[in-house]
């Protein structure tokens, strides 16, 4: 494809006869397209035009700018199609209708020994990224790709792997140019990176592949920028897509519908790592989760029956580990670790004998609803086989908010009775909140700072509610015509993206105040020590030891930056002396109220920098309504508009 006198030519195979009349457009009527209005021909005066422009991808729109745009789209059935609109000429759709993508192109093959770079692209700074804490330890990123060590493991052996985490590693065109093929992963909110690499790695004139969570939710932006895109779970079928592109038949698009039995899941390459760059490691043991939250894309992703691998498979894991020479902490990162809970009892069982058998060398967290609290025998077991703490989905306080989200477990007991419950038998609790909910009213700021508070719960990861794509929520609100479809939101620290029943304003507001309540030092430190007080730790949890002179360095750099520099040293001061007095001989207390001393680096500047930036939203807010024309219209799947 190239743009010439600001037109676009299309040049694959397949895209030749373009038709135009929109009207008369049988293809989109029976791809059962969703269309949307795309910016560029948002100054167009005819509002139905609008309505047939499918789902932009991002770099086409950015390229044709003021001229044109191509949208690209995969129908629910499968397939694929383009269109393009002109400024001021007529919005042509191709007449073709493809059966299969695959016949769009073809790709020379890659022959028998491929030499793949794997890429990791960056995240954009945010509540999860740590920034703050990177300056104060000798580490430099948070968790590892797990998705990708995965698909390394899939790989052929013949084929030769590298694996560069942009979040530490510069990408050199040499490191691009040595590869064959370029694989990409990625969520949602590395989206700019990830279309960085692969425009750069396509530049440089090599074939690129992307999988993971993006390219499954939203294939239609990864297929104009990718050659291949994955989209599902490829653990089973992988060798026949090595084998198509060893043999110059790779296709487009694989689409894996089937979710795999990951008990034959092989055992990821941590070896590809430069594991001491990283905080924590990460091992999955489940997939999917058996609950039914509204704006969850995990159960749409990974399904909701829980899949998965066997404590012999999960043990692998950690011994490779163990053999790389870790010891500190390991995520598991299923999705809902308890989601199966008989086989999470069955697998932290097994845990807690290699834990013994290997002297406790790792600290464990996961994530998990809050019926665990219904568990005792599982809290007592997960206590027993080292882990320290657990994140969980609280949402709100609101019970008609879980009602709303469907998210029923929460209903099920008092919440800040589960949380206490959780603390008092030996794990430490995390959790995620979030706000604009339909239900929500005025008050709910107050409600979750005054939950948060009681709970004692430090690290609260308070954000907006969204509707990500393929969720049952995402659907909701575009039958209710209250869809933004020009949204930049990539995570739950951006605006929703649609139109709350609070008026946004409200609700940004309410949402920075929450912030400021929060992660004011003096509030954030005496939660951490309250915290404390809750959390019965008790024998034989364990926190990993680190060698002495690296431990004397990160008290060392925490007092010259938090307790000299900056500008909360007050706050600091008061938590580590209280800290010192009171767990100086509890090593479990005293590492994690360690490990939050040095986490109010990050959250203290995280929520002061967010602050600014709702401020900005906020004034904009006020003065501009969110523009109707980016809504998604529910008539215009109607068929009063998808004429013959
Ligand atoms: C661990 C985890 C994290 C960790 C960090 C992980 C990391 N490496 O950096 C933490 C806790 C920090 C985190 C944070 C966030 N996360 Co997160 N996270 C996860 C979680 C639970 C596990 C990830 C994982 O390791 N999976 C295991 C691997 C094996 O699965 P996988 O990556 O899907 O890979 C498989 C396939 O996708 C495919 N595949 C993957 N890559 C590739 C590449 C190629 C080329 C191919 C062919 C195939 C392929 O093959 C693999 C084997 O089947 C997932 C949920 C999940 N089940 O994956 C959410 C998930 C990825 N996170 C998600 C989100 C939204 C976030 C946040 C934005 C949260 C927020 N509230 O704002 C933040 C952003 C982080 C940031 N720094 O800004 C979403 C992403 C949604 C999306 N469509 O993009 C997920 C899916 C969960 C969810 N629905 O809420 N997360
Ligand atoms: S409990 Fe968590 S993972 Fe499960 S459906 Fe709800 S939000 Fe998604």
């Amino acid at each position: 494809m190239s743009i010439a006198d600001g037109r676009f030519e299309l040049s694959e195979r397949g895209f030749k006869g373009l038709g135009s009349g929109v009207r008369g457009s049988s293809f989109a009527n029976s791809a059962n397209l969703e269309m949307r209005a795309c910016p560029q021909v948002r100054e167009r005066e005819s509002r139905e035009e609008k309505r047939y422009f499918p789902k932009v991808s991002n770099i086409e729109q950015t390229r044709a700018a003021e001229n044109a745009a191509i949208g690209v789209y995969v129908s629910k059935n499968g397939r694929l199609g383009w269109a393009v609109a002109t400024r001021g000429a007529k919005m042509e759709i191709p007449m073709k209708n493809h059966k299969d993508p695959s016949d769009l192109k073809s790709f020379p093959p890659l022959g028998a020994a491929v030499k793949v770079l794997m890429i990791w692209p960056r995240f954009p700074s945010s509540f999860w990224s740590m920034d703050g804490i990177l300056d104060l330890v000798p580490i430099k990123t948070d968790q590892p790709p797990l998705g990708l060590l995965t698909v390394a493991a899939l790989c052929p052996k013949n084929w030769t792997l590298r694996l560069i985490d942009r979040s530490f590693e510069a990408l050199l065109d040499a490191d691009i140019l040595w590869a064959d093929l370029v694989m990409v992963s990625g969520m949602r909110v590395q989206k700019d990176d990830i279309r960085e690499t692969l425009l750069r790695a396509r530049a440089l004139g090599k074939r690129t592949m992307v999988g993971g969570p993006l390219a499954s939710s939203e294939p239609e932006l990864m297929l104009p920028l990718a050659d291949h895109v994955v989209v599902g779970e490829p653990d089973e079928v992988f060798p026949e897509i090595a084998a198509d592109l060893e043999r110059g038949s790779a296709k487009p698009l694989y689409d894996i519908k089937e979710k795999p039995d990951i008990s034959k899941t092989p055992l990821p390459r941590f070896d590809l790592l430069k594991i001491d760059k990283y905080a924590s490691m990460a091992v999955q043991f489940s997939r999917g989760c058996p609950f039914q939250c509204e704006f969850c894309d995990i159960i749409t992703i990974y399904g909701r029956k829980p899949r998965t691998k066997s404590p012999r498979q999960l043990l692998a894991e950690f011994d490779a580990l163990y053999e790389l020479g870790w010891r500190d902490q390991v995520l598991i990162v299923d999705d809902n670790f308890i989601g199966n809970h008989k086989l999470a009892l069955e697998m932290v069982r097994k845990l807690e004998e290699w834990q013994v058998s290997h002297h406790y060398p790792m600290l464990l967290y996961t994530e998990a609803s809050i019926d665990l609290a219904q568990k005792p025998e599982l809290i007592k077991a997960m206590v027993r086989a080292n882990f320290f703490y657990v994140f969980i989905g609280i949402e709100s306080p609101s019970p008609q908010a879980q009602m709303e989200a469907k998210k029923f477990q929460n209903l099920r007991r008092d919440p800040l009775e589960s949380v206490r419950f959780i603390q008092s038998e030996g794990l430490w609790v995390t959790a995620g909140f979030i706000v604009g909910f339909d239900s929500d009213t005025e008050d709910i700021f107050d409600q979750q700072i005054d939950f948060i508070e009681r709970a004692a719960i430090p690290w609260a990861m308070a954000g907006f509610l969204q509707a990500p794509p393929t969720t049952p929520l995402f659907d909701r609100m575009r039958k209710e015509g209250r869809l933004i479809m020009d949204t930049t939101a990539t995570s739950n620290f951006d605006p929703p993206n649609f139109i709350t029943r609070l008026p946004l304003p409200v609700l940004l507001e309410g949402y920075r105040r929450m912030l400021v309540a929060l992660y004011s030092p003096g509030a954030f430190f005496d939660r951490c020590y309250r915290s404390l007080l809750h959390w019965q730790a008790r024998k034989p949890q364990e926190p990993p030891e680190i060698p002495f002179m690296i431990a004397l360095g990160i008290v060392f750099r925490s007092i010259l930056h938090q307790g000299i520099l900056s500008s909360y040293r007050r706050a600091y001061w008061k938590f580590l002396l209280r800290l010192v007095a009171r767990w100086s001989l509890h090593p479990c207390r005293f590492s994690m109220g360690f490990a939050m001393l040095i986490s109010g680096h990050h959250f203290i500047h995280y929520a002061r920098n967010l602050a600014v930036q709702l401020d900005a939203q906020l004034h904009k807010s006020r003065f501009q309504r969110r523009s109707p024309e980016l809504i998604y219209e529910p008539s215009a799947r109607s068929s009063d508009f998808i004429t013959e």
